[in-house]
């Protein structure tokens, strides 16, 4: 498969990471919807550089461009074998970076008709929607595509926020932190297949999560992460999320993650996932979800408050993180659409030390642990 959609390109390249115009991981960039009906790709990734409903510090307009700057390697041309899970998603599916929607600064509506249109088009060729935001608000609009072609979808939501307001903090109603009660008024989705994991701090208060219970939404916070662990939270996320549904939409807000992790976003707050957390979220996930019904969002990342270099390989910490995100979890549906929970890992089976017995887990997608 990968062969055949990248050419000689896939065997390896003569350029530097360096070198070269900045798509996502250096994939093909598709500019045109008839090109992308010919190339028919099984993953379309695509910016939404948005980030007119944000209340507070703005800034993810460019999330975008930083996520596909930190996101250099791997790629078809260049070593695309991950160590740990011993798979190379480009070898399954055909990925494709489809450009950013054209947003109209300042108008709202218009862009997120704009950013429904788009996953639409890729939605339309079976390919599975990678967005890059973007403020939280461009969720709606990409479940608003996803919800004409799925009837019943499930969530998981990652987030230090809950973000089922009725509307912003000033009455907008396509505010950052209103999505999810606007994709609940689509009707598309039922309570009892949503799942928070993440929320912390101090917004929203008693009375919004007494909204979210009386929906049948599950959530847990970060001392739920602390008690329960991450591999239960996501069976529950994943059980939930499967239970009856059409379809599965996973939306990760950057802010779910420690500030020391991801202090490149518009309203951190301490104490949040470590990013070894979020990776192993990512391969639970990956195991559970079927990359044939399937989208994703990866919002609020904003360069302007990351730290490091923020041009280049890995890019600074939170755009960095933010890509591998996204490629792990294309690396993990790649070994699930192959029917395989693991690959060829470079990873001792056997410890070969002094004698101690400690056997290494066979699998690296370990057993999800099974509720009482
Ligand atoms: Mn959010």
């Amino acid at each position: 498969m990968g062969m055949e959609f990248y050419g000689d390109a896939y065997k390896g390249t003569d350029y530097a990471p360096f070198v070269g115009i900045n798509t996502f991981l250096h994939l093909p960039w598709i500019q045109s919807q008839k090109e992308l009906e010919q190339k028919r790709p099984d993953i379309a990734v695509i910016g939404e550089p948005f980030d007119f409903g944000t209340t507070i510090r703005p800034g993810a307009r460019y999330g975008p461009r930083a996520i596909r700057a930190a996101s250099t390697i791997p790629a078809p041309p260049y070593e695309r074998f991950n160590i740990e899970t011993g798979a190379d998603p480009f070898g399954v599916f055909k990925a494709v970076d489809y450009g950013d929607v054209n947003v109209s600064p300042g108008d709202v509506i218009e862009s997120h008709k704009r950013m429904t249109q788009k996953v639409k088009e890729v939605l339309d060729i079976e390919g599975i929607p990678f967005m890059l935001g973007g403020d939280h608000s461009i969720t709606f609009a990409n479940v608003r595509a996803f919800a004409k072609k799925y009837k019943n979808i499930g969530m998981i939501h990652l987030d230090t926020h809950a973000d089922c307001a009725p509307q912003g903090l000033c009455g907008f109603k396509y505010d950052h932190g209103a999505h999810v009660r606007r994709v609940m008024e689509m009707g598309c989705m039922k309570g009892k297949n949503y799942t928070l994991i993440g929320p912390r701090g101090y917004w929203p208060g008693p009375d919004l999560y007494k909204w979210m219970s009386d929906q049948d939404f599950q959530w847990f916070t970060m001392l739920d992460v602390e008690e329960i662990g991450i591999d239960t939270i996501a069976k529950e996320a994943i059980d939930r999320a499967n239970d009856g549904t059409d379809a599965v939409y996973l939306t990760w807000d950057i802010d779910s993650f420690d500030p020391a992790y991801a202090p490149g976003t518009g309203e951190p707050e301490p104490n949040g996932l470590t990013s070894r957390e979020g990776m192993r979220l990512v391969r639970q996930f990956s195991t559970g979800l079927d990359p044939d019904r399937f989208a994703m969002d990866l919002v609020e990342v904003s360069p302007t408050y990351d730290v490091s270099d923020q041009s280049s390989y890995n890019g600074g910490i939170t755009s960095g993180l933010g890509q591998r995100l996204i490629l792990e979890l294309m690396a993990g549906l790649a070994l699930t659409k192959q029917g395989k929970n693991e690959g060829k890992p470079i990873r001792p089976h056997e410890y070969k030390g002094t004698g101690n017995t400690y056997k290494f887990s066979k699998t690296y997608h370990k057993d999800i642990p099974k509720r009482d």
